[in-house]
């Protein structure tokens, strides 16, 4: 009996142990979304956005702020860092563009187009692309595609790999220089 009695203490306790879990997992989710979107909107976090218009190169390190925004269901994505922090811990996808240009677009000669951009979580490289043209009027385009595990908080950004040369794309006519991403399966 007395043993019965210590069990059921002990399932018990385990049940209100999951309890609060889902509670604090339900909670975080509320705060970090917004109030407007159901639910299956505000746990996939989507994000899109895009650079308003063509740009030089980047140097080496610079990170990309794409400052269109789109989607930014959850608000993940800071238009004024170019980071990505994830509301909530899930599998996330990622897809990013570069188009490099075959034409002076800043007034600069020499090289035309050409830039890598890596993707981090957390400082950490988990993705690279690269776009080059060396020809007037030829374009180099490049999309990166990753799927990542992360935990609340971590931050996923795109950077610039080298120095990079010329002019880059960020239109409708030859393609848009862009930032998206979505959790895979809420
Ligand atoms: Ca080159």
């Amino acid at each position: 009996m007395l043993e019965q009695r210590n069990e059921f203490i002990r399932d018990n306790q385990e049940l209100k142990n999951r309890l609060t879990f889902l509670k604090t997992i339900w909670n975080e989710r509320k705060v970090s979304s917004g109030k407007t979107q159901s639910l299956g909107q505000k746990t996939q976090c989507p994000f899109y956005a895009y650079y308003s218009a063509d740009f030089k190169s980047l140097p080496k390190g610079q990170r990309f702020i794409y400052d269109t925004v789109i989607t930014n269901i959850g608000n993940g994505y800071n238009e004024s860092t170019g980071a990505f922090i994830a509301p909530t811990f899930s599998v996330f996808a990622f897809s990013w563009t570069l188009h490099a240009a075959g034409r002076h677009l800043f007034g600069e000669s020499g090289q035309y187009g050409e830039m890598g951009a890596l993707l981090e979580k957390n400082g950490i490289i988990k993705g690279s692309i690269a776009a080059d043209t060396e020809m007037k009027s030829n374009q180099g385009t490049a999309t990166g595609f990753v799927i990542l595990n992360l935990t609340a908080g971590d931050e996923v950004k795109i950077l610039s790999k080298y120095d990079g040369q010329g002019s880059m794309y960020s239109n409708d006519v030859y393609g848009r220089t862009t930032f998206s991403g979505f959790v895979i399966n809420p």
